[in-house]
């Protein structure tokens, strides 16, 4: 195997759907994929997983034997999951594909803030490893919304410390002109400043302004890659960024 991809982030930012149109996109280009699903408490996922961690633990169950509420269940279905990661991982390897998308949990803060979360990220095979962050494009259309963004991607990065790759997601949403500054506040640092000061006031600004400081000066910095799961737009973009991380330029699968 290649690697595994971990997509992350905001719950509603697209990953389901992102990780069901890349797949779909890498088997036309004759690409060899596997779909993990990571969500214990999915109901509805927009393809068919070929490894889903429904079958190893059930919310609904957890919620009724322990006499948990919806949140309650989820936190400990992440540990129980941790607990078979051995089985889950031999059933990844079974799959023998070359690159694995793995769909993590709609709330963010249960995979990545808990210990459970990085443990399954770093224990599920031993094979390279990236995370892949969605910053929704409707969300991030002010630069206050695009910072608290900036700012949980870089706790992501704090907590996994492995490569981490960012997409914007959704992109067909908003006009091309939004999505540009979009990107151009993602490269550029002093266009990220210019719309904090021209379009934030009072707090806001100041919050805004210290905080992408402080992030630029840990030096985390990312180019913002624009994508849409409804039209497939970047996605050849994207794969051709992970050419470049997984197998230096060259084809997955042969
Ligand atoms: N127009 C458009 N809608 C999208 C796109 N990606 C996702 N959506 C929609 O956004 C909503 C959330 O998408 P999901 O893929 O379920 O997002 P998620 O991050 O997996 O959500 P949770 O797992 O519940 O946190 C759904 O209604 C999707 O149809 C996109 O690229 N374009
Ligand atoms: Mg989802």
């Amino acid at each position: 195997m290649l690697g595994l991809l971990f997509i992350i982030g905001t719950a509603g930012s697209g990953k389901s759907l992102f990780t069901a149109a890349f797949a779909e996109w890498l088997k036309m280009s004759k690409q060899d994929v596997a779909i993990v699903n990571l969500d214990p408490g999915v109901l509805k996922i927009p393809y068919s997983p070929d490894v889903d961690i429904r079958n190893y633990v059930d919310v609904g169950m957890v919620m009724e034997k322990y006499g948990l509420g919806p949140n309650g269940a989820l936190i400990l279905a992440a540990d129980l999951i941790a607990d078979k990661i051995d089985a889950i991982t031999q059933e990844v390897e079974s799959m023998d594909a070359d690159i694995v998308l793995v769909d993590t949990p709609g709330q963010m803060e249960l995979f990545a803030f808990r210990a459970s979360g990085p443990y399954i990220f770093n224990e599920l095979t031993k094979d390279p490893k990236a995370l892949v962050y969605l910053f929704d494009a409707v969300f991030s259309l002010n630069p206050f919304n695009y910072v608290s963004n900036m700012f949980l991607s870089a706790a992501i990065y704090n907590r996994f410390f492995a490569p981490q790759v960012h997409l914007l997601s959704k992109i067909d949403l908003i006009q091309e002109e939004k999505v540009e500054q979009i990107i151009d506040w993602s490269s550029s640092v002093e266009a990220l400043e210019t719309s904090i000061e021209n379009t934030l006031e009072g707090t806001k600004r100041l919050f805004s302004r210290n905080m992408m400081q402080a992030i630029c000066q840990l030096g985390f910095q990312f180019k913002l890659m624009p994508v849409s799961s409804k039209t497939n737009e970047g996605l050849l973009d994207f794969n051709t960024c992970l050419e470049r991380l997984l197998v230096g330029g060259n084809k997955y699968t042969y």
